[in-house]
């Protein structure tokens, strides 16, 4: 903390003179505070009861891809527009509501060091501060689902930044919105049916050659049953759609602001958005650039 004074007073040779005076106090840098980790993670960790009434005049299905939000390099000041505009959409209620979290929701596996999967060292982020902001974003979000969809599911896979740590704050997920229902797994792939349409999430990072063949041979009943397929995808962080013999390939970008390494290689361009898809029974109607 610090304190300042200003103040004059008279002197009998200068006469009237300025005084200032600043008084700083510091503490040792605490490191490893695993306790304090604890206790934001344990913080109010109760089921939320949201108001929920099915109606049946919702017709269509509504899903939000979350992909690489890398939080604590993204703060959630950064895209306090965007939530307002999500939140808009979400209002006009839907069938369903599908939240996908696609990997790399965390920038760091680790609490007090900041690294990936792999154990590469990355620019420092303050951890606690990033699990606490993804827990506020997500509780903001899936109430504002449970409140304006008959059903609300959470899709999740981790990402090269996150595979564990992820794991775990799915768990919170499910525990604290008991209203949904939540995926939480520790594959790399994960696939549903959304009426007619079939929908896999993986983060990009692996499965990358013949996606589409994988995802009929991994589901041959849904695959059976989906009038159109789709694999949605992020990790490379910029916006690419293609049309892969029918399965449909949605690779999103993030809101997230460059952090250092992406600037120092240049990889500044990418369109910083998010996401949020319309479909109706059997495929994509709309899609809003948020
Ligand atoms: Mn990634």
């Amino acid at each position: 903390s610090a304190r300042n004074n200003f103040w004059q007073q008279n002197s009998v040779e200068k006469g009237l003179i300025d005084l200032y005076q600043s008084k700083i106090t510091v503490k040792p840098r605490v490191e490893n505070d695993i306790a304090k980790a604890i206790e934001r993670l344990t913080n109010e960790v109760k089921p939320l009861k949201v108001r929920h009434e099915i109606n049946p005049y919702r017709q269509n299905n509504l899903v939000v891809p979350l992909a690489d939000m890398h939080f604590g390099i993204l703060k959630l000041a950064d895209i306090k527009s965007k939530l307002v505009e999500l939140l808009d959409i979400i209002n006009h209620g839907y069938k369903t509501i599908v939240i996908e979290v696609i990997g790399d929701t965390l920038h760091s596996d680790k609490i007090n060091s900041t690294e990936t999967v792999a154990g590469t060292v990355l620019e420092d982020v303050e951890m606690p501060n990033a699990i606490d902001e993804a827990m506020q974003f997500m509780e903001t979000i899936v109430s504002a689902s449970l409140f304006n969809a008959n059903n609300v599911m959470i899709k999740s896979v981790g990402g090269n930044h996150d595979y564990d740590m992820s794991y775990m704050f799915m768990i919170w997920v499910k525990e604290r919105f008991k209203q949904a229902k939540v995926d939480v797994n520790n594959n790399y792939r994960t696939a549903y049916l959304l009426d007619h349409v079939l929908i896999s999430i993986q983060h990009g990072d692996v499965n990358k050659k013949i996606p589409g063949q994988i995802l009929a041979t991994e589901h041959r009943n849904m695959w059976g049953v989906a009038t159109t397929a789709e694999i949605h995808t992020g990790h490379l962080h910029f916006d690419k759609t293609v049309d892969e013999n029918g399965v449909v390939m949605r690779q999103f970008s993030t809101p997230k602001p460059s952090d250092n390494w992406e600037v120092k290689n240049g990889f500044v361009g990418a369109n910083k958005l998010m996401y949020a898809l319309v479909y109706d029974d059997e495929r994509l109607k709309v899609e809003h650039f948020i």
